[in-house]
């Protein structure tokens, strides 16, 4: 899968995603990553990219022309018009499912903007996503555009070792995780729970499960409506935090 990032800070870019699980891809040819630097599509001879808006008001806006420009370069060199997402604090917020959709794509690419903003006229002729990582300010859009190729890229087949893609098919019930541990049986005064270390596997399964429902319960009870939950499930949860269920009416 190839993604082409649009960008001011090309360095960046490929500094936060040559590390970890995303370089790996790279070095291995299963993702390309090229960062494209909107300057180098500039035709004004201080290089600007960037001028006051029209109409007045603080700040600076980006051009349109050299966006154009690195799109119509890039367009040619691939052959075909791919999927042009505009990270910008106005766009839809992205969801795993909206990754999951996107990781469809052969190419994908991401315009970052910065300053006050981009001229509406080149995002009119480009954009086919207007995209958001939540509800906070930030100073730019690379973050936003790094933090969407991580997610999309750990959907890409080999990406991920054998066993961590086996878990994204898994089905989880839009539970959270239940809590690990690993050596020493005692930390501190602090032991591990007595049903991991008893090699019961029905018991450890049904602990694992409510392990699951009380957490999600607890922190993130909004996601119960959305589980898929049995009767047992039902009864564990009343019994062990009725505050939260009777709110979420289960
Ligand atoms: C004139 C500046 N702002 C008015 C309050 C609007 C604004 C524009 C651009 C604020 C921040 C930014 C920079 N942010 C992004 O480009 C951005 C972003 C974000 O700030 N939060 C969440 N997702 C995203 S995607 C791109």
């Amino acid at each position: 899968m190839n993604f082409y990032v649009m960008t001011l800070f090309p360095d960046m870019v490929l500094n936060g995603l040559r590390t970890s699980i995303t370089g790996r891809a790279m070095e291995r040819g299963i993702l390309n990553i090229e960062a494209i630097n909107i300057r180098d599509y500039t035709l004004d001879r201080h290089l600007h990219v960037d001028d006051a808006p029209y109409g007045g008001g603080a700040g600076m806006v980006m051009q349109p022309e050299p966006i154009w420009r690195a799109y119509e370069a890039l367009r040619e060199r691939i052959g075909r018009k791919p999927r042009v997402l505009y990270m910008t604090p106005q766009g839809q917020v992205f969801r795993q499912e909206i990754a999951r959709q996107l990781s469809g794509e052969e190419d994908l690419v991401f315009l970052c903007g910065h300053y006050e903003g981009v001229d509406e006229r080149v995002l009119e002729m480009i954009v086919t996503d207007y995209l958001s990582i939540g509800d906070y300010v930030l100073t730019g859009g690379e973050l936003p555009a790094m933090v969407m190729i991580d997610c999309i890229s750990r959907l890409v087949p080999g990406v991920l070792n054998n066993q961590d893609s086996a878990e994204i098919e898994s089905f989880h019930d839009n539970l959270l995780e239940y809590p690990q541990y690993t050596r020493p049986e005692t930390f501190m005064g602090r032991r591990v729970p007595e049903v991991l270390l008893s090699g019961h596997h029905a018991n450890i399964d049904m602990w694992r499960r409510q392990q699951s429902l009380r957490r999600t319960a607890e922190r993130r009870p909004d996601l119960l409506t959305g589980a898929n939950l049995t009767a047992e499930d039902r009864a564990f949860l009343k019994t062990c935090c009725l505050d939260q269920t009777e709110k979420k009416s289960l």
